[in-house]
């Protein structure tokens, strides 16, 4: 144990589980960060990624300084210059677009990098200082879009079960999430489930490590989703267990969903979903028989053309049996929609309304009209659809990009101005979990280094060099924090900066055990609306001709990385093993392919090369490669986005990372 001062923070990563963790510092260095054994959530452990982000702060790759090009677009080549040089270089050119363009040309495009409500998008960190100028607004349609719409046209509101009630569940439904990589920390409760006798399985058309951990494991067709949840309803209703009074009570739409159900027996469903009949019965009686049957069903689902539907048939499954009244029951996709923060982005700043642009629409709407791209907490290179349309827009000349980041990755070497981004242990910042019911406060641990600024002070700065007067562009962190939680909702009584500075975290004011809708959804009914039209939205994989691209890719979570954040971390990069795709054995004997050599995955978009990994976990015709890798760390210099398509899923123009078509040849 060493001695130093322990600093509380939060990881600030895409990562539904929004971990605890503790700094030990001495002699302002950051000596360790452990998980906090203390958070009734994450209990003391982070992840493999996380567990060298100390290591990653102090990497030798990290942007320290402000950085103007010199060399063509592209080609990552810079010369440092100080922060004055930087605002005052942007300020002429951000003047400039203004005057002439109007505010609507620049184009501020945040990711996920941090989910911080002050330097990351969950509070849209920079938004009033856009409002100011007029800029474009950015839509994040990246990750959860559908699913969130799908969710909320069904309970009114994404967020759903609690995950600490998993515990309580006697069949647990991990659909379409694959927990040990993608949120480890639900899985002590699925364990403690399991250990009172709950039966767990897996649906995902990759036999992932926690499908091979399951009690039973569905090797569904991508996209196929909805039409399973009809197939099991189906059985349900057969075996007469719906809940009468439930659907009676405390729903609407009954008699055409059970209509739409009834039109899915599981023979036909197994045709869809490619899934065998008895497979499908017999998970269908289960989920007849068990109460409460708890669902875990996150992103992967939506990542369809049909992917918002498909969420919304999800979420029909506990209007149906009446889940939604046990703890351990319904379904969990996010708990953010349980979190009532006051996000003021202060969009009465704004002098007349603006158009939006589309986070994963930026190989198409990066035209003309944007003469300003403002990167910050995203590396659209790597994770945006269409690689190659993004980077020959990128190149455009009269285009000012300015990135603010703290490694250079494939998106910085396009930057006109990069400027030293913070890193989580060096800013404050405030947290809510997406998988769990806390807020999180993170506390600067030590100094930035370099001349590395948070997000808010880069605001704040550039205001200043502008001139901007309006005082709201000028709040510190605390007050912005302060702000944060004086929405007044009742689910943040007694939740002040004072105590999450002290404790670390605050649980949401709600019961414990806490069991949503218990008093109605909130809809304009106070019901669970069924879905009344056609409920099955088929893949575009199903819908395409399949020729001359013949093999369904999914490209989901990487165990080593966390989209393309450590991407460049030597040690995970060496566990990681390189960008690899796993292909069914007929697939690769009839391409020639084999174990451990590479080959070129390709369709009419582009390409990226892998190393094959032969393997039965994936199924004929379906091929998996996780996202993540850098591009330019990457053989062939492209990653996997080079084959994803820029099409919108049905719901929530959501992205379709799991649901594109491409053809494999040896390198
Ligand atoms: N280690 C690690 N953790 C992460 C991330 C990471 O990159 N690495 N990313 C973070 C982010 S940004 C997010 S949004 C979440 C995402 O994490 P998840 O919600 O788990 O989403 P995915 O990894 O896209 O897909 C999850 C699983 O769904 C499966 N799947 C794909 N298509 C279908 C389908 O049509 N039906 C079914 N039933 N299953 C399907 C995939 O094979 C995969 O195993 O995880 C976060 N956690
Ligand atoms: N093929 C495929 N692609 C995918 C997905 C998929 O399933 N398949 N999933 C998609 C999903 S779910 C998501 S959420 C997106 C994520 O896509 P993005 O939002 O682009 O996120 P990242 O790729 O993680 O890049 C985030 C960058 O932010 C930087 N960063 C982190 N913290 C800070 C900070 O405080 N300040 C600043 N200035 N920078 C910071 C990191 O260094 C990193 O380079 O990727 C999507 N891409
Ligand atoms: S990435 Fe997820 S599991 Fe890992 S430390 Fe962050 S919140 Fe925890
Ligand atoms: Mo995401």
């Amino acid at each position: 144990m060493t001695g130093g001062l322990r600093v509380l923070g939060a990881c600030p990563l895409d990562c539904p589980d929004t971990c605890s963790w503790v700094v030990t510092v001495e002699n302002g260095e950051a000596v360790t960060m452990r998980g906090n054994p203390d958070h009734p959530y994450t209990r003391g452990a982070l992840c493999v990624k996380v567990n060298r982000y100390l290591e990653h702060t102090r990497a030798a790759d990290r942007i320290l300084h402000p950085m103007r090009r010199i060399g063509p677009k592209g080609s990552g080549r810079f010369e440092r210059i100080s922060w004055d040089e930087a605002l005052e270089e942007i300020s002429v050119r951000l003047r400039a677009i203004v005057d002439e363009h109007g505010g609507e040309a620049i184009w501020p495009y945040n990711g996920t990098g941090s989910l911080g409500y002050l330097q990351g998008c969950e509070g849209v960190a920079g938004r009033r200082f856009w409002n100011v100028l007029g800029a474009s607004r950015h839509f994040l349609n990246i990750c959860s879009t559908a699913g969130n719409v799908g969710l909320t046209q069904t309970n009114g509101t994404p967020g759903g079960m609690d995950p600490e009630t998993f515990a309580s569940s006697k069949l647990v439904l991990l659909w379409g999430t694959n927990t040990l990589t993608s949120g480890h920390h639900l899985w002590k409760f699925v364990q403690d489930a399991r250990a009172a006798g709950a039966h767990v399985v897996a649906i995902d058309p990759i036999r992932t490590r926690t499908a091979e951990q399951a009690d039973e494991y569905l090797p569904i067709l991508p996209g196929t989703d909805a039409a399973l949840a009809l197939g099991l309803l189906h059985v349900v209703l057969e075996e007469g267990a719906e809940d009468r009074d439930y659907l009676e009570n405390r729903t609407e739409n009954w008699a055409e969903f059970r209509e739409e159900i009834l039109r899915h027996p599981p023979a036909r469903v197994a045709g869809i979903t490619g899934l065998p009949e008895e497979d499908i019965r017999a998970l269908g009686l289960r989920l007849a028989r068990t109460r409460p049957t708890g669902i875990r069903a996150t992103m992967g689902i939506q990542r369809h053309a049909g992917g918002g539907a498909a969420m919304r048939v999800i979420a029909a499954i506990p209007g149906v049996t009446g889940d939604w009244r046990h703890p351990g029951g319904g379904v969990a996709y996010s708990t953010s929609g349980h979190v009532h923060l006051n996000i003021d982005t202060r969009d009465d700043l704004l002098a007349r309304p603006v158009r939006t642009l589309t986070m994963t629409r930026l190989a198409t709407e990066l035209d003309e009209s944007v003469k300003c791209l403002w990167v910050y907490t995203a590396n659209p290179v790597g994770s945006s659809p269409d690689q190659n349309r993004i980077r020959e827009r990128l190149l455009r000349e009269d285009l000012f990009t300015v990135v603010m980041e703290q490694f250079p990755t494939d998106t910085v070497d396009y930057a006109d101005i990069v400027l030293p981004a913070t890193m989580q242990t060096e800013h404050l910042d405030l947290h809510a979990g997406y998988g769990h019911m806390y807020l999180m406060w993170n506390e600067p641990a030590v100094k930035p280094p370099g001349e590395c600024l948070s997000t808010t002070e880069t605001f704040r700065r550039l205001a200043r060099h502008l001139g901007l007067d309006e005082p709201s562009l000028y709040d510190s962190d605390l007050e912005l924090a302060e702000e944060l939680l004086s929405s007044g909702h009742p689910s943040l009584d007694g939740i002040t900066v004072d105590r999450l500075r002290k404790e670390g975290w605050a649980r949401l004011n709600v019961a414990q055990p806490f069991v949503p809708f218990t008093d109605g959804f909130p809809t304009p009914s106070g019901r669970l609306r069924l879905p009344r039209e056609a409920a099955y939205v088929p893949p575009h994989t199903a819908t395409a001709a399949r020729e001359p691209y013949p093999l369904t890719l999914v490209t989901p979570a990487a165990h080593t990385f966390l989209n393309t954040t450590f991407g460049n971390n030597p040690e995970l990069l060496r566990r990681a093993g390189g960008p690899r795709v796993l292909v069914n054995p007929a697939d690769a004997a009839a391409r020639g392919l084999a174990s451990g050599r590479r080959a070129r995955v390709f369709n009419g978009s582009g390409a990226f090369e892998a190393e094959v990994e032969i393997s039965d976990r994936v199924r004929p015709g379906v091929v998996a490669a996780p996202k993540g890798n850098w591009p330019k760390l990457s053989p062939g210099g492209a990653g996997v986005n080079a084959v994803v398509d820029a099409r919108d899923a049905d719901l929530g123009r959501g992205a379709v990372y799991h649901d594109n078509l491409v053809e494999i040849e040896p390198v």
